[in-house]
């Protein structure tokens, strides 16, 4: 069998190998690191993964693409399971506020915030939109990203500026080689119309939004910002409950400032994630780890907010399992750089290297629903390759700041080089 792409003499390959199952406890650690590796990829798929030479039966042809790893890293394309990709405008003004000590939801209950940035995305064309998220995604993929979720959220009650959102998402997804899932998160605050009446909002995103947004198969994913001042936890329990019946499938913004119980309500509801989870109670993490609701932490925006970090270790101990991601959105993290967050996540949040990568890479795709075919480097998954410019796993973590990227390889063609 002729390779379409080789990549040998690797100094580390680091494959998070072993299924599509989402990695806990000890096995989160576990990176299935192989020292001078080799990986063979044909039709965007991997076919072979190991130490040393090719194995006889796979060959080399003059067409084969080979790239020498030697002093790299390789790991599986990084993923960026949590971001709000496309919107208008930025909020760098709110930086001297947050520096006198306003705090995130002070300055959204007083209309800015995720309210500034909905008039920027009201105000923008869909090209505008597209045009700014492209960039976003160039970066992202720059840092060895090849998946990236995308959360709408910055219509707040015009439903035309979510599907313009949405639209903006889907078209990316066609026409970058970055895989975008899009998610519907019409909840991420409560327009000013129905401040006094918060749960006709709801009612209208139960109704309305949902049924639309599922039957026209606009996006895989429902979010809702589970929140003090935001959605409640029983008007979030509505939100989860209807786009599940609707054939969405949910996650929550959860316990990212106040601890309200939205760690205990992802269990509770079987969303397939549970994000920031800063304040998550000892309940909260047990019965997570019961329902295998995965945990996606975004150590960017504790430390954008200035807070201490999600409760990492507890979790992993407990058995759940852990995704990192960047939350990039142009509020609390304004930031593409996944590579930075794993040195977070690391820093800040005590997870060990091996943790790191199988957060950002298996648990990231686990919880886009998508680990069976890709997210580690395995026979038959998709070729979707991160080559970095490091001896091994500890020392890219350790050497923060820059991007180590050399290559990134997407369903097997090399897609971005340094
Ligand atoms: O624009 O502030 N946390 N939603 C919930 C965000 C952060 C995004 C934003
Ligand atoms: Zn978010």
């Amino acid at each position: 069998m002729k390779a379409s792409l080789v990549i040998e003499n690797i100094k580390t390959l680091v494959t998070v190998r072993g299924g599509e199952m989402p990695r806990t406890g000890k096995a989160q650690g576990q990176a299935g690191i192989i020292e001078n590796g080799v990986v063979a990829v044909k039709d965007g798929k991997i076919i072979f993964v190991g130490e040393g030479d090719l194995p006889e039966g796979i060959e080399i042809s003059e067409d084969t693409v080979v790239i020498d790893g030697s002093g790299k890293t390789v790991t599986p394309g990084l993923i960026d399971c949590h971001t709000h990709l496309v919107h208008g405008g930025s909020r760098e003004n709110e930086l001297a506020m947050k520096l006198e000590g306003k705090g995130y939801l002070e300055i959204l209950a007083a209309g800015g915030g995720i309210h500034s940035t909905t008039k920027a995305t009201e105000n923008a064309t869909s090209q505008e939109l597209y045009e700014k998220a492209w960039k976003s995604l160039q970066t992202m993929l720059g840092f060895g990203v090849t998946t990236v979720e995308a959360k709408s959220g910055y219509g707040i009650g015009s439903f035309e500026t979510e599907l313009k959102q949405i639209e903006v998402a889907n078209k990316l997804n066609q026409d970058h080689p970055v895989d975008i899932l899009p998610t519907f998160m019409g909840a991420h605050a409560i327009p000013a119309a129905y401040k006094e009446n918060p749960d006709q909002f709801v009612d209208k995103l139960v109704n309305e939004m949902i049924p639309h947004i599922a039957e026209n198969k606009l996006a895989k994913f429902c979010d809702v910002f589970c929140e003090e001042g935001v959605f409640s936890v029983d008007q979030s329990r509505r939100i989860i409950l209807a786009a599940k019946k609707n054939g969405l499938i949910p996650k929550i913004h959860a316990d990212e400032i106040v601890s309200l119980g939205g760690a205990e309500l992802a269990a509770e509801t079987g969303c397939i994630s549970a994000e920031h989870l800063i304040g998550a109670s000892d309940q909260g993490i047990k019965d997570m780890a019961e329902a295998d609701t995965i945990a996606v932490l975004l150590p960017g925006t504790s430390f954008n907010l200035q807070k201490n970090g999600a409760r990492a270790r507890d979790m992993i101990q407990a058995g759940v399992p852990v995704a990192v991601s960047t939350d990039y959105n142009p509020g609390s993290c304004p930031s593409e750089n996944l590579q930075l967050m794993m040195t977070l996540a690391s820093l800040t949040l005590k997870m060990l290297p091996e943790e790191v990568i199988t957060a950002v890479t298996l648990n990231a795709a686990a919880a886009l629903g998508i680990s069976d075919h890709t997210g580690s480097l395995e026979i038959g998954k998709n070729a979707d390759i991160a080559i970095f410019d490091a001896p091994n796993l500890d020392y890219m973590i350790y050497h923060f700041g820059i991007n180590h990227t050399d290559k990134v390889v997407k369903g097997g063609k090399v897609v971005f080089e340094k």
